[in-house]
């Protein structure tokens, strides 16, 4: 089978919903060992998630049908991830990543981690539903280079000002650059929150979190 085909399948086993087609996909694509395959297979689980949302959104499909989608990408990125890992793992600085408070949505969080990951950032993951004093909490343990704040609710984008103030609260707002992203947030809103960057989607975050690390 050709290698465009094994993409074909990956992105159709996520659009049908077929688990066993997208991670027999994922599977062949990690046996080629080929890193540049590995991150277009992030590439098309990324793609494959804009249709789900648009799918969604448009009334087309329904939240069981966007949890299963979840859980499906989930094993992609399993198989995936470790692959990312392999470069030089940590050499570019750590990262604390979260998922803001009252939000659970966490794909994008991680699609970005994975891509920092190989871009070789040591990754801290803090999960989803992050209280802003665990944000702080994690700057004043790792030291890290940036925080990074997900957000797809526009109920939950308040916490990221919260975040800000905490951090100059405890003198470190000056010590941590800090990075948004998710489907709730503009480059706007990042101006207004105080933050150093807004991130479209992961592949600019991550170019974003590069120049921070060697300007
Ligand atoms: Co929800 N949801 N959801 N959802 N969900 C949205 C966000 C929504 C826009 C859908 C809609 O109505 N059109 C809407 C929010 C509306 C709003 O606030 N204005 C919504 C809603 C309302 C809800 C619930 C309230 C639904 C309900 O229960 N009635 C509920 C809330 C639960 C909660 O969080 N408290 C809910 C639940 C869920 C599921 C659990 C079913 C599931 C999440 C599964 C999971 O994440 N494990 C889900 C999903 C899948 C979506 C949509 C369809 C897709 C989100 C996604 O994963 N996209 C979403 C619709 C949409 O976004 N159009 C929707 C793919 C992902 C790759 O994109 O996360 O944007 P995204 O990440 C991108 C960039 O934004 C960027 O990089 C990624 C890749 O390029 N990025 C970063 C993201 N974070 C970054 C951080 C960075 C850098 C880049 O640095 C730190």
């Amino acid at each position: 089978m050709m290698i465009s085909d094994t993409f074909e399948h990956l992105k159709s086993g996520l659009l049908e919903l077929d688990m066993e087609t997208a991670v027999d996909a994922t599977k062949s694509i990690a046996d080629t060992g080929d890193t540049q395959a590995v991150k277009d297979a992030v590439d098309t689980v990324a793609d494959a998630l804009q249709t789900v949302g648009k799918r969604f959104q448009d009334g087309e499909w329904f939240l069981a049908e966007l949890v299963y989608a979840g859980e499906i990408s989930k094993e992609i990125m399993n198989i995936l991830s470790p692959l990312m890992e392999a470069g030089a793992l940590g050499s570019a600085g750590t990262i604390v990543v979260g998922t803001v408070a009252g939000d659970l949505h966490d794909l994008g969080k991680n699609i970005f981690m994975n891509y920092a990951k190989s871009a070789g950032f040591n990754m801290i993951d803090l999960g989803i539903d992050v209280p802003a004093r665990q944000f702080v909490d994690a700057v004043k343990e790792h030291h890290p280079l940036a925080l990074g704040m997900s957000c797809l609710l526009t109920s939950t984008d308040a916490e990221i000002g919260k975040v800000v103030e905490e951090l100059k609260r405890h003198g470190l707002r000056d010590r941590v650059k800090v990075i948004i992203g998710g489907a709730a947030l503009t480059e706007q809103f990042a101006k207004n929150a105080g933050v150093d960057a807004f991130a479209p989607d992961a592949v600019t975050g991550t170019d974003i979190v590069k120049k921070w690390s060697s300007p």
